[in-house]
């Protein structure tokens, strides 16, 4: 319906599924990420299918890297509707395996990173008298399990900062953050543990869900009215316990 989004992590996974599927509902895109190949390559694909989006490279552990996707939002489209702050890793390993750059890598992306694009966008929201804020946390901020320390106190993080960010919002602003479980994307992948790789690669391909499950989630809190704000999303397998 011509919305301006901004979605950061849209290289790969739930991020890219969220784009395919907004773009194809009309939203006109502005997506971030670091891997600028995908990105363009996903613009392309957009662009075929009659979509409209534009790409930057986002690292959303730089503060002004944030700053330039809500500006390139407001240059080429005029405004900023939605930020979906989706951009996040998953670097899980036992906390006795030490992996403190990585524990530290997480909290950069998963914790400052959403940080640095609500300092972007909030300030535009607010002179806009309008917008939208959807960040991707996860089910592991309900619950614990070994080697997702770490991980989990990101997301628990972020939910907390997105409760926080709600009720601070007022009338103008809605908040919504999507919990998910298992996804089929590159995640499962990412652990430097070779034992917890292979037990996640193996439940994932077991009982994920395909990326678009969450894509669905974020368009159906888009699509309310005025004045109706769908704040927690919870999306799991049927399988996962
Ligand atoms: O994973 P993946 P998902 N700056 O690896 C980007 C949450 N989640 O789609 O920079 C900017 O395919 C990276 O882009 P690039 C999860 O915590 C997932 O599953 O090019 N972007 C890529 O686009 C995360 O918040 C599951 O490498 C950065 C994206 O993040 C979200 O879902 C379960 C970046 C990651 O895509 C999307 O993850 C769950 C940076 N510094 C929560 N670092 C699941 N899959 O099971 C990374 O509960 N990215």
């Amino acid at each position: 319906d011509g919305k301006v989004v901004a979605i950061t992590g849209a290289s790969s996974g739930i991020g890219e599924e969220i784009a395919l599927l907004l773009a194809e509902r009309g939203a006109r895109l502005v997506l971030g990420a670091r891997r600028e190949d995908r990105l363009a390559d996903l613009v392309t694909r957009i662009g075929k299918a009659g979509g409209t989006a534009v790409h930057v490279r986002t690292d959303v552990t730089r503060a002004q890297d944030l700053r330039a996707l809500v500006a390139l939002a407001r240059d080429r489209f005029g405004g900023l509707d939605v930020l979906v702050g989706n951009a996040g890793l998953g670097m899980v390993s036992p906390l006795d395996d030490l992996r403190v750059d990585e524990w530290t890598a997480m909290v950069d992306v998963n914790v400052k990173g959403v940080l640095h694009g609500i300092a972007a966008a909030l300030p535009v929201f607010r002179e806009q008298r309008s917008g939208h804020f959807v960040t991707t946390a996860s089910t592991a901020a309900f619950t614990v399990v070994p080697a997702m320390a770490v991980y989990a106190g990101t997301k628990v993080a972020v939910r907390a900062i997105c409760e926080g960010l709600r009720q601070e919002a007022g009338p103008e602003v809605r908040v919504t953050t999507v919990f998910p479980g298992f996804v089929h994307t590159g995640f499962a992948a990412a652990s430097s543990n070779d034992e917890v790789r292979a037990r996640l690669t193996a439940m994932r391909d077991e009982i994920a869900i395909p990326p678009d499950a969450i894509a669905r989630a974020v368009a159906f809190a888009l699509e309310q009215p005025d004045g109706v704000d769908v704040n927690e999303i919870v999306v799991r397998p049927t399988a996962q316990s």
